[in-house]
């Protein structure tokens, strides 16, 4: 197989309370696995797509294959954008452009919950940068990606209904004050540095 689900990088259990094991056993054990599975099949069905990176197929690819790789995509940033250990306030670098650019971090997360709370049906939220390093809090639609748009994602929370459903019916609202419980700035700095 060409491509395989990454390893989550904690246990199923370990975003409780605020995403339970049952979610991430759908979300990542049948959604994510899924979106793997379409692309190796997708994959090699046409001989032309072999041995291309995720990132080539989302940048190059429309229709089922672009939406299977950026699924299995977005969602392995996804689940590197939240930890058991994360919450808080960013700091360093991103902190200051955060600051910078939004006027304060309690901005920045209305704004971001905006974004997330005003995305109509399936998609994500974003925090990316440009070329020349400018932040921007943005959402897409279903499979969409801010790579295809030159953007570098920094952060993303799923906004799909299979992200929260289970846990918080139809609050989407109520799923996203909880993701600030778990947001990863360490995760994120290294991307906005990078
Ligand atoms: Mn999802």
């Amino acid at each position: 197989m060409a491509f395989k689900l990454p390893d989550l990088p904690y246990s199923r259990d370990a975003l409780q309370p605020h995403i339970s094991e049952n979610t991430l056993n759908y979300h990542y054990g049948k959604h994510h696995q899924g979106y793997v599975n379409k692309l190796n099949a997708a994959v090699e069905a046409d001989a032309s797509l072999a041995g291309k990176s995720l990132e080539d197929l989302i940048k190059t690819q429309k229709g089922g294959v672009f939406n299977n790789a950026a699924q299995v995509w977005n969602h392995t940033f996804y689940w590197n954008s939240m930890s058991p250990n994360g919450g808080g306030e960013p700091t360093g670098a991103l902190g200051d452009a955060i600051k910078a650019s939004f006027g304060d971090y309690a901005s920045f997360k209305a704004a971001f919950a905006k974004a997330a709370g005003g995305q109509f049906g399936s998609g994500w939220a974003w925090l990316t940068k440009d070329a020349d390093g400018t932040l921007h809090i943005e959402a897409t639609s279903n499979a969409g990606n801010p790579m295809t748009e030159g953007r570098t994602p920094i952060l993303t929370c799923d906004v799909w209904e299979h992200a929260y459903y289970l846990d918080y019916q139809n609050a989407r609202g109520g799923y996203v004050d909880a993701f600030w419980n778990l947001v990863n700035w360490e995760f994120a700095g290294k991307n906005f540095a990078g």
